[in-house]
């Protein structure tokens, strides 16, 4: 027996009653406080991204590491000083045994939110965009570990498909192949973050929230192992021209590959890059659209509670 007895993990009450009672919760992760958005912006989008969980219908959990503990909730406190602090480390799923063993603040990409979410028994979580297949994959074998992630922790993720900077042939090339369920929520494309489409078509589409969860519930009763990727995608109104977006990331990967940029640094050193291009438009449409994006979450998490509490399907409960 290990000496352990499991990861500890800490709730915040209201994600502790919210699964006592069965109600719908959606995970979120930290990494994008810390690393995505500068301050004030990241907390104040933290919170937003939250209430929008809540006005669709579920309870936000917002993820991270600390005190040896995997956190599951956070306060508003908790999030300003994660918000504020330099220096807390990116952790994704690889990371999370050192930082949790070693007892140091962490905060969790869509990867490790994902093993905390399967661990508290949360079956939602959403984000603006999951890691992907980078551009040169071919040569750097960069594929983030939220796709691997994909492949083993069994949450429907809600995002606006993968970030832009990635290439997004390649990473639903990667999802196919693993066999996990990709559909498109009420559009006909494969969305790209800051843009609406990414010139792909989605495998799937669905527009109706109820059939939605069937599906996902379905995926589990089937004995899916993995993850289940619904997009919905940025509003015109918050979406920045595709073309002005893509010279920038054009250039931005250009750059990284001149500095040598590599590894776990790539991903905020090519969306910061793309952010400064565009004046800050590309950040703006960014926080806009993890707010879209959880607001999604929130429904059609709460219509999935819906479902179970009516009729579970097959051996899923
Ligand atoms: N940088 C950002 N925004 C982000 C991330 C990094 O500006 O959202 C994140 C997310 O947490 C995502 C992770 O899970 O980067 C993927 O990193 P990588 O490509 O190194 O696997
Ligand atoms: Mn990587």
């Amino acid at each position: 027996m290990s000496a352990l007895a499991g990861v500890p993990l800490v709730y915040t009450e209201e994600v502790r009653e919210a699964l006592h009672e069965g109600r719908a919760v959606v995970a979120l992760e930290s990494n994008v406080i810390t690393h995505g958005l500068p301050y004030p912006d990241n907390a104040a989008t933290a919170r937003k991204v939250e209430d929008a969980v809540r006005a669709g219908g579920a309870v936000p959990a917002t993820v991270c590491v600390e005190d040896g503990a995997v956190r599951v909730g956070m306060s508003d406190a908790d999030i300003e000083r994660f918000a504020s602090l330099p220096g807390i480390p990116k952790v994704s799923s690889r990371d999370l045994p050192v930082v949790l063993a070693r007892g140091g603040p962490g905060a969790t990409t869509v990867a490790s939110s994902l093993v905390a979410a399967e661990l508290a028994g949360i079956r939602w979580f959403s984000s603006a965009g999951i890691g992907g297949v980078h551009r040169g994959a071919q040569q750097s074998f960069d594929i983030s570990s939220d796709l691997i992630q994909f492949t083993r922790s069994r949450v429907a993720v809600v995002s606006a498909g993968a970030k832009m900077i990635l290439d997004l042939g390649l990473t639903l090339e990667y999802l196919e192949t693993h066999c996990v369920p990709v559909v498109a929520y009420g559009s006909d494309d494969f969305p790209a973050f800051y843009c609406r489409t990414s010139g792909h078509r989605a495998p799937h589409r669905i527009d109706d929230p109820d059939t939605l969860a069937r599906a996902v519930e379905t995926h589990r009763a089937l004995g899916g192992p993995t993850s289940f990727l619904i997009t919905t995608p940025v509003s015109e109104e918050d979406a920045i021209d595709s073309a002005e977006v893509e010279a920038a990331i054009a250039r931005a990967v250009t750059a990284a590959d001149r500095d040598g940029v590599t590894g776990q640094g790539l991903t905020k050193y090519l969306m910061r890059a793309v952010d400064a291009a565009t004046d800050g438009r590309a950040a703006r449409a960014n926080m806009a659209v993890l707010v879209t994006c959880a607001e999604a979450a929130g429904r059609l998490a709460s219509a999935h509670g819906a479902l179970l509490r009516a009729a579970p399907v097959g051996s899923a409960s």
